[in-house]
């Protein structure tokens, strides 16, 4: 059992325009955050991950970054940031920033001097290319829509951009652009920060052939030529040679085409790269021709498959980082459950009862639930207002259907502010928010539910609380139980070290569910569930998203 803090730690993530107002703009800050580090340490939480902060003209909600030494005017000052930091640190609250470095803003001093001129010394630090045939260089599409090339008449060349034409992509072949980043992160590390999170790191290594893709939709599927790139381990290895190693850190990837097979080569027990990293896997499932954009709902039995594949694909090889959403996916209680408060806490049972590094997005320890925008002027994100313009005006969906695939997946649903009280605006702000509040809020909100010992809120605090007195709950081996079972996700968890043996068993759906509990936990102790009664033995009806632990 290699212990080690980030192993044992449970990860907040916090989107700082949506968690707290303290000035009134209707925009979340730093001092905002600052005024909840009590509640946060009260729920457990031991890390912070704060969606960017760095200066940024907010084009992709700071995943465009305009100067990496300074604090966005509109979270606050660096001052600001350093009593965050300070406060945080008093109460044992580490915290880990986002690295976003595959690309920067377009209004980045290193690319305003970049398009000056083919000759500028910043030219290569950027991915410039001539069109070909009057065209594109290649036919790649990006992320939020539109070719992943934008022209700039000023040099007669393209430049890439994976995502908005903000967002060009930084030249990571150029050793003077790893200087920067590196130096960087040093600057932040010297200031104390705790770690990264760091944005599609896996993508910063491109195919130097830069080659049409497949045809998917209506441009090329570029993603083989840029996910998981040819030099991507060396990049992440001369990262932590001369930066990781020298901190007492964690580092978390997001890695759009990590697999169980790659993982421990990224993220590998031998620490050359990073500690863990977020797979893609489980929130892909259900997408279907439009990506991410369908009506389907998850199939479960898939799920329990990946789940299980990572947990028994990485033990004893690499680290798990476990989630079931971010400021990217839908809300948790609406993606994998029914936006009930009970499919709520059996998800906080799951999801701390696995092996792995425990992420818990903003407001999901409330239950709160998608906001179900009924009007596309209500949504903020660039990825679903492109999405709406793309496909519609292509005519790949209609305007009613994709309104509908917008209030399951868009990722505004985890956008809106969280809901602190029942008060206007839910106590998120005393002006005018940004987003719209989830009107559902004077129902689901943490002044009731800290108050509630049945809450939501309080099975995560006591599920936190049970794992980080059970290490066989942190690091035990998993097994899979009743694989064939389509309604429940069960599994033994055990730690021959410590002698502790544990059942967790999870009822994903809205129907009582049979299942059998194997004989040696007959008469075991329950140390948590979400329906009040005793421990279940032999065979057992599951009621609707009932889930429990078990210690024998
Ligand atoms: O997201 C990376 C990414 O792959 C996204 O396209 C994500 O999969 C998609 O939005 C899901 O629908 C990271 C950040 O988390 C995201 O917020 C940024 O927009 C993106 O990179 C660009 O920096």
């Amino acid at each position: 059992m290699d212990r080690k803090w980030w192993k044992e730690s449970i990860v907040y993530q916090i989107y700082p325009s949506s968690f707290q107002d303290s000035d009134g703009d209707g925009i979340g800050d730093l001092n905002g955050i600052r005024s909840r580090l009590d509640y946060l340490k009260d729920l457990g939480v031991n890390v912070l991950w704060l969606c960017p902060i760095m200066d940024s003209p907010m084009d992709d909600n700071g995943y465009d970054i305009s100067n990496y030494r300074a604090i966005n005017p509109r979270f606050g000052t660096m001052e600001d940031f350093d009593a965050l930091l300070a406060e945080a640190h008093q109460r044992g609250i580490r915290i880990v920033m986002d690295l976003v470095v595959n690309h920067t803003s377009d209004e980045h001093p290193w690319f305003i001097e970049s398009r000056k001129s083919v000759d500028n010394s910043y030219r290569d630090y950027y991915i410039w290319k001539p069109g070909k045939d009057g065209h594109e260089p290649n036919n790649w599409g990006a992320s939020f829509g539109g070719s992943a090339w934008k022209y700039d008449p000023q040099t007669d060349m393209y430049y890439l951009h994976l995502f908005s034409p903000k967002q060009p992509d930084l030249n990571w072949e150029n050793p003077k652009v790893r200087d920067e980043v590196f130096n960087m992160m040093t600057w932040w590390f010297d200031k104390g920060i705790d770690g990264f999170r760091m944005d599609v790191i896996s993508m910063i290594s491109k195919d130097q052939r830069f080659p049409d893709g497949e045809k998917h939709g209506l441009y090329g599927n570029g993603g083989p030529y840029y996910v998981n790139g040819p030099r991507i381990h060396e990049f992440l290895q001369e990262m932590n040679q001369r930066v990781l190693s020298k901190y007492d850190i964690m580092t978390v990837g997001e890695t759009p085409g990590a697999t169980v097979e790659n993982a421990p080569q990224y993220a590998g027990l031998d620490g050359k790269e990073l500690n863990m990293v977020f797979p893609f896997d489980h929130v892909g499932i259900g997408d279907g021709p439009l990506g991410k954009w369908t009506t389907q709902r998850y199939d479960f039995m898939q799920l329990k498959k990946i789940l299980s594949h990572w947990q028994t694909g990485l033990d004893g090889k690499a680290w798990n980082s476990l989630f079931w959403g971010n400021h990217d996916q839908p809300r948790a209680a609406s993606r994998w459950g029914d936006d009930s408060p009970l499919s709520a806490k059996m998800l906080a049972i799951c999801l701390l009862s696995l092996q792995g590094t425990p992420y818990i997005y903003e407001g999901d320890e409330l239950g709160m639930t998608n906001a179900y925008f009924k009007d596309l002027s209500q949504y903020r994100d660039i990825e679903s207002l492109n999405a709406f313009k793309e496909l519609t005006g292509a005519g790949l969906i209609s305007a009613d259907e994709m309104m509908e695939c917008l209030a399951l997946r868009s990722r505004d649903n985890a956008r809106t502010p969280v809901q602190w009280d029942d008060s206007p605006n839910a106590g998120f702000t005393t002006g005018t928010p940004w987003i719209e509040v989830n009107p559902n809020y004077t129902a689901i909100n943490a002044a009731a539910e800290e108050k509630d010992p049945d809450s939501v809120f309080n099975y995560y605090k006591q599920m936190i609380t049970l794992r980080k007195s059970h290490l066989g709950l942190i690091y035990g081996s998993f097994q899979l139980l009743a694989e064939e079972n389509p309604q429940v996700f069960a599994y033994r968890r055990t730690l021959a070290e410590t002698g502790e043996n544990y059942l967790i068993a999870c009822n994903f759906s809205d129907k009582d569910a049979a299942f059998t509990i194997p004989a040696d936990f007959a008469g075991a102790r329950r140390l948590i569930g979400n329906y009040p009664d005793t421990a279940p033995t032999g065979a057992v009806t599951l009621r609707p998203y009932e889930a429990f632990v078990l210690q024998k």
